[in-house]
């Protein structure tokens, strides 16, 4: 019986880790990891976007902008919890990429947001996403969609 639960276990982590195999990309100094988003369901008009961004230079950079085919408007936002409740904000200025750094963007935390989604994200999908930095320029990355069950954000609406 045990056996059985532990070798459901194992296969189950074996499925979810395998998309993190997905993609590295270096732009300069900079290292970015694993994109990805999750699916979305009909109509869904928004979607979020994670990735860890490390700064291997001596020099900081930011992320100032993206955007994708798929999306009207890509926005950079960050989770806070004001009141007892989760809210996001878009950060207009950008996100700091500190030199030496690694910047996760997280379920929960800083994330991109795909705002007026053109078609749903499919499981599977590689999502072309054009992220530009501020010394760096421009870097096209592919972000490998997720079930929706990958994570789950506990709450967070827009203004
Ligand atoms: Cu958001």
């Amino acid at each position: 019986m045990h056996i059985t639960t532990r070798a459901a276990l194992a296969a189950s982590l074996f499925a979810a880790a395998t998309p993190l195999l997905a993609q590295l990309v270096t732009a300069g100094p900079l290292r970015i990891d694993q994109p990805w988003s999750r699916q979305t369901a009909p109509g869904q008009k928004a979607g979020g976007g994670f990735l860890n961004i490390t700064n291997q230079g001596r020099i900081d950079d930011r992320l100032i902008a993206a955007s994708s085919p798929i999306a009207n408007e890509v926005q950079i936002h960050r989770m806070t919890v004001e009141d007892g409740v989760m809210k996001m904000r878009q950060m207009t200025d950008g996100l700091a990429l500190p030199a030496g750094k690694t910047v996760a963007l997280k379920p929960g935390g800083y994330h991109l947001m795909f705002m007026g989604l053109k078609r749903p994200l499919e499981l599977g999908d590689n999502i072309p996403v054009t992220l530009r930095f501020q010394r760096q320029g421009a870097v096209t990355v592919r972000f490998k969609v997720r079930p929706i069950t990958a994570t789950s954000v506990s709450g967070g609406r827009h203004d």
